[in-house]
């Protein structure tokens, strides 16, 4: 990411509500109408921050443990956006309900486990998205996209010098030069592989919606 920035690829930032309030003590949350425990992100500084930074086209995302869980079918919509995007990234409770019905365009999870706030799931979003942009992964490969996820299946078992290691060798096909039969191996294992560990992965699972592909 810090090589994609440099390259100009891509463009990072980072706001502070604390730095949109007005009062004295820069009070960014406050206590739940109603009562209950915890405390509430507050409307003004958040809307006076997205609202510094946001144009017509932006994107707004609110990282929630509420929200949709994000996958790579995401990562490739949110790369195909024109405009910024805008990651909130909760602390505390939860963020004042104003600010999903006035400023979000969605709200993403990334996974069922409970974090202390938004940032480092921003961070995973972001890394997945930027690496999506052109130009930024590099390194000769076609497309990052090619094998494993974009498939829909996870990826083969994969091997590199030396031929035998700790007495552990190498699959003969892989010395093979026949590069259809390779492909047909590396298939198979892919799918056996996925069928294993992963079968929500496969079609014909019933929900498949937000797979790859
Ligand atoms: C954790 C916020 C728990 C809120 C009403 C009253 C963003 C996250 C987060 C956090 C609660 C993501 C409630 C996976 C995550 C995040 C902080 C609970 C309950 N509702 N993806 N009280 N996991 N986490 N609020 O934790 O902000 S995306």
């Amino acid at each position: 990411m810090k090589r994609a920035a440099s390259s100009g690829l891509v463009e990072f930032g980072i706001i502070n509500p604390r730095d949109f309030t007005t009062d004295k003590h820069h009070t960014t949350d406050d206590r739940p109408f109603g009562g209950g425990p915890g405390m509430v992100m507050k409307a003004e500084p958040i809307f006076a921050a997205v609202e510094s930074v946001r144009t017509a086209d932006s994107h707004v995302i609110l990282m929630t443990p509420g929200g949709r869980t994000f996958k790579q079918s995401d990562a490739r919509r949110l790369a195909d956006e024109q405009g910024h995007l805008i990651f909130i990234c909760g602390h505390y409770e939860g963020v004042d309900e104003r600010i999903r019905e006035a400023l979000v365009d969605e709200e993403i999870s990334i996974g069922d486990y409970v974090l202390t706030n938004g940032v480092l799931p921003a961070t995973v979003i972001i890394d997945a998205v930027a690496r999506l942009r052109p130009g930024v992964l590099g390194g000769g490969e076609p497309a990052a996209e090619e094998e494993s996820f974009s498939s829909g299946m996870l990826e083969y078992p994969q091997y590199t010098r030396p031929p035998e290691f700790r007495g552990m060798k190498v699959p003969d096909i892989l010395f093979s030069g026949d590069h259809g039969k390779i492909a047909q191996w590396r298939h198979e294992q892919a799918l056996r592989r996925t069928a294993e560990r992963r079968s929500d992965l496969l079609p014909d699972n019933g929900e498949n919606g937000e797979n790859n592909t």
